[in-house]
């Protein structure tokens, strides 16, 4: 696995900030959440596997099934978890919801998420004003997602960023790109446009693609993505009978404010590579999943991640020395 990640980026001590015990009702592992500030608020959609426990996962005794979890938090590191899950989607070849990331656009709350079942996986976008009732907007065709969305619209059209999942173009191989789509009112998307393949990043040899809904700086939209490293020699620690060999790292990049399709610079290092116990050790050991972004009015900036698909983590950095890094 690659070493190193940037070097300014600080874990917070809190870490993590949101486990299985904060969570009132069945829950297992909770992780790849989206976070935004609404209302005066933070709040936190997060993924919750709950079902069964390692052991009787490992067995083949037990499986696990996903709800979306909701969490509200004053300053961002401490939360505390709504009763009850918020949001479940069911159609008829789909069972669940998952990895949900949120952006506020012009007052309103925006839920991107992935939802599988017997026909693949599709990448939807939900709205809601309360959290109580969310109206789904779209649903993409399989495969598809880890989308999010541009906190405003950029030429008069909402944008999104997701990972089509190509694998007959691919030759089987799972080396997935990161793009772009522009839509009129989120229902109806075009102008696609892929703005990042694995052969641009360092410590990549597999899949990229969106990580948190990016942000706006006077520099560019800074965003964050996944990069997968295969490492077929290495088993890493996990719940997986069959042995788990992807390393899941964190990079940023920065895109053109007016042409967000324009990668104006990627920063070379990883922003973030598993290296804790809490990354390395769970369902899957050896991922870092950022979902959520937080550019405080400091110029402080609060990236929430997943860690080993088994916690929700946060990792704090400056947000000048972010873009310098993409810019180096
Ligand atoms: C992907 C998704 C993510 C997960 C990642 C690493 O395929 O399932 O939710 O974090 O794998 O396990």
């Amino acid at each position: 696995m690659n070493p190193g990640g940037i070097s300014f980026i600080r874990r917070s001590s809190a870490n993590p900030v949101l486990s299985k015990k904060d969570v009132p009702y069945p829950a297992e592992l909770t992780f790849n959440a989206g976070v935004c500030k609404f209302q005066g608020r933070y709040v936190m959609c997060f993924r919750n596997d709950y079902g069964c426990t390692e052991a009787e996962f490992a067995s083949g005794s037990g499986s696990l099934q996903t709800n979306i979890g909701l969490a509200f938090s004053d300053d961002g590191i401490k939360w505390e978890v709504a009763p009850e899950p918020v949001f479940r989607y069911k159609d008829g070849g789909s069972t669940r919801a998952y990895d949900p990331r949120l952006t506020v656009i012009d007052g309103r709350c925006y839920l991107c998420f992935a939802t599988d079942g017997d026909y693949g996986v599709r990448g939807g976008i939900a709205v809601t004003d309360d959290f109580e009732n969310f109206d789904v907007l779209y649903l993409s065709e399989p495969d598809n997602r880890n989308m999010v969305l541009f906190p405003e619209k950029i030429n008069g059209k909402f944008v999104r960023l997701d990972r089509p999942m190509p694998l007959y173009g691919k030759c089987g191989l799972e080396n997935f790109d990161l793009w772009l789509s522009y839509s009129p009112e989120l229902r109806y998307w075009g102008d696609h446009a892929r703005i990042l393949s694995a052969g641009e990043i360092p410590f990549c040899n597999s899949k990229c693609g969106p990580a948190a809904p990016p942000v706006k700086t006077g520099a560019g939209w800074l965003t964050t993505f996944h990069a997968v490293e295969k490492l077929p020699e290495r088993s890493l620690n996990s719940w997986e009978p069959a042995g788990w060999h992807k390393a899941y790292s964190a990079g940023i990049m920065l895109l053109d404010l007016a042409d967000p399709a324009k990668v104006l610079g990627i920063a070379k290092e990883p922003l973030l590579v598993p290296e804790t116990d809490y990354e390395n050790n769970g369902f899957r050991g050896g991922v870092v999943f950022p979902g959520g972004m937080i550019l405080e009015d400091s110029g402080e900036v609060k990236i929430y991640y997943g860690a080993a698909d088994t916690a929700e983590c946060l990792a704090l950095a400056d947000v000048d020395d972010l873009i310098a890094a993409c810019l180096k």
